[in-house]
């Protein structure tokens, strides 16, 4: 065989997730590695979970935990092992001071006073799925502090609001484990090669199509949604459209990302604010959904613009597709100027 280069050897695998965020932390002079080498705990992570996962059937670690998590929802044994796993991982690499995650109440402290960075994150959505061997997902989002470096970080530094998040992103434990994030200059994946215990680059600069025919609904609550929500679900049976809802969020969001298509978790009785979290589930996702070039809304304003209120707070999340969400808005119709408002321009 001709000898060939590295860097032809390296074509020919693809490049590296480490490769990869060298070379993008190369194009900021100023950086100084600490969020590259956080991007690295988190894919670490990502690795010793998709191990977990792919043999929780065989070592008994799926199923619940038989008990309630903070959410009040039915905590499976791989919540409780994935939250564990990025917890260490975070305390370890050293550059988080603090960690909200879904599965504990209120902020871990890492003991890394002197880390520049916080993360919001959501160990393991959807893991109701496991057992019957659907995709689930990891979410996640970084903040820089805000609080002085060397103290210890406070509510103020998980309160910034969407747009101040300097990276997003997801783990999709699927027919393949793939890592999707973005530091805010586009959308890259990379799919983990087991042989390898590499990301290897699988889509670069990934973009949401500006439309699409699958939409994302739970088609039981249809009763308990806003007449536009209701009005645009009979639209899509109406049309064609297909209807793909996997009870995974990262699952369908993937899909739809790269398809077109959109995801829709308004409010319902049982969850009036909507079920989904605003920190660790909607911001980061529509931190991504942006940098897509998608939309992701409350139904009312930006999911980025929403103000931040409390750790665990929930929101209606719609997801996707431009022309998509824009046809759903549409269904509200003109909004109406709240009452009392000066209606004679
Ligand atoms: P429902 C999983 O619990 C999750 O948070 C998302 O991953 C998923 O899209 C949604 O909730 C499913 O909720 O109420 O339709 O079963």
């Amino acid at each position: 065989m001709n000898k060939k280069s590295v860097q032809e050897l390296a074509v020919l695998i693809g490049t590296t997730l480490d490769r990869f965020i060298h070379q993008e932390q190369s194009a900021f002079p100023y950086a100084t590695g600490e969020l590259s080498h956080l991007l690295r705990d988190i894919a670490l992570a990502g690795k010793i979970i998709n191990r977990e996962v792919n043999r929780a059937g065989l070592v008994d670690l799926s199923g619940a935990m038989g008990h309630a998590n903070v959410q009040g929802e039915s905590q499976q044994k791989l919540d409780v092992i994935a939250n564990i796993r990025f917890l260490r991982a975070l305390q370890r690499g050293g550059e988080v001071c603090a960690i909200i995650s879904e599965e504990d109440e209120g902020i871990i402290y890492t003991n890394n006073d002197n880390g520049k960075y916080v993360v919001a994150i959501d160990p393991l959505d959807g893991s109701s799925n496991i057992d019957v061997n659907v995709s689930i997902g990891t979410i996640f989002s970084i903040y820089r502090r805000v609080t002085p470096i060397g103290t210890q970080a406070s509510m103020s530094d998980f309160m910034q609001g969407g747009r101040k998040q300097v990276a997003a992103g997801y783990i999709l434990y699927g027919s393949s484990t793939m890592l999707v994030y973005s530091t805010g200059s586009g959308v890259n994946a990379f799919t983990y090669e087991y042989s390898l215990g590499e990301y290897i680059l699988s889509h670069r600069n990934l973009r949401c199509p500006e439309d699409g025919s699958i939409y994302s609904i739970n088609d039981g609550y249809f009763d308990e949604y806003d007449d536009y929500i209701r009005s645009y679900v009979l639209k899509c049976r109406k049309k064609g459209l297909t209807a793909r809802y996997i009870g995974s969020l990262v699952g369908d969001f993937h899909r739809n990302s790269l398809k077109g298509g959109v995801y829709l978790y308004p409010a319902t009785k049982k969850s009036p604010s909507g079920k989904l979290r605003l920190l660790y589930e909607c911001y980061p996702l529509a931190f991504l959904a942006e940098q897509l070039g998608a939309v992701a809304t409350d139904g009312q304003q930006a999911i980025l613009d929403i103000v931040p209120q409390h750790y665990h707070q929930r929101t209606p999340f719609i997801v996707g597709s431009p022309a998509m969400v824009g046809d759903i808005l549409e269904e509200k119709g003109p909004l109406t100027p709240p009452p009392g408002s000066c209606t004679d321009f």
